[in-house]
């Protein structure tokens, strides 16, 4: 297994997304389950994955700490931590709690805390359609999103919410230009 160690000696990362100009982005919409399961995927310089089996694997025991940071294109930035992470059963189940109320970004995962991993060919969110189909991502999706960091890598006007996004810190058609999931553990 690679671990890239970032921030803290202790902390992993699980996602990171940031793409120069002209650097033609990963399509997460297009990547079908399986492809995000078991990998460590390292598309461009600047975009990486932990595959959920791992993630799943690492924070079956113990508490984990998750810290997002976000960065939009003025540029200006903010964060989010929350004291319990992880990633349960067949179906990649997020659950994420204790959120840091010191944090910038506001508490967009509260609305998908519980909710499973769904992606073009696994649909487990709440609506009737795809969540990833509508919104170019797969993610743990409610109904659907009120953070969405697998998205379309956009800059400029958004389109039906196809951004990355994080809606509490300025909207979900506020597209971001990086932003890093990183979790570590406390116990
Ligand atoms: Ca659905």
């Amino acid at each position: 297994m690679i671990i890239t160690v970032a921030l803290f000696l202790t902390s992993v990362v699980q996602l990171s997304r940031s793409v120069t100009p002209n650097q033609v982005s990963v399509d997460l919409y297009l990547a079908e389950n399986g492809a995000l399961l078991n990998h460590v995927i390292e598309w461009k310089t600047n975009e990486f994955w932990l595959g959920n089996d791992i993630l799943r694997d690492l924070t079956g025991s113990g508490q984990w700490q998750l810290r997002v940071d976000i960065e939009d294109w003025e540029p200006s930035s903010a964060w989010a931590s929350y004291g319990e992470f992880n990633v349960t059963g067949d179906k990649y189940t997020i659950h994420v709690g204790l959120y840091d109320h010191q944090s910038t970004a506001g508490d967009a995962l509260k609305y998908h805390n519980g909710y499973p991993f769904t992606t073009k060919d696994q649909d487990n969110d709440k609506r009737s359609d795809n969540c990833a189909a509508v919104y170019g991502g797969a993610w743990w999706f409610n109904s659907c999103q009120t953070a969405l960091l697998n998205s379309d890598y956009q800059q400029g006007n958004v389109i039906n919410g196809r951004a990355i996004q994080w809606s509490p810190w300025k909207g979900s058609n506020h597209p971001l230009k990086s932003c890093s999931m990183k979790i570590r553990p406390i116990k």
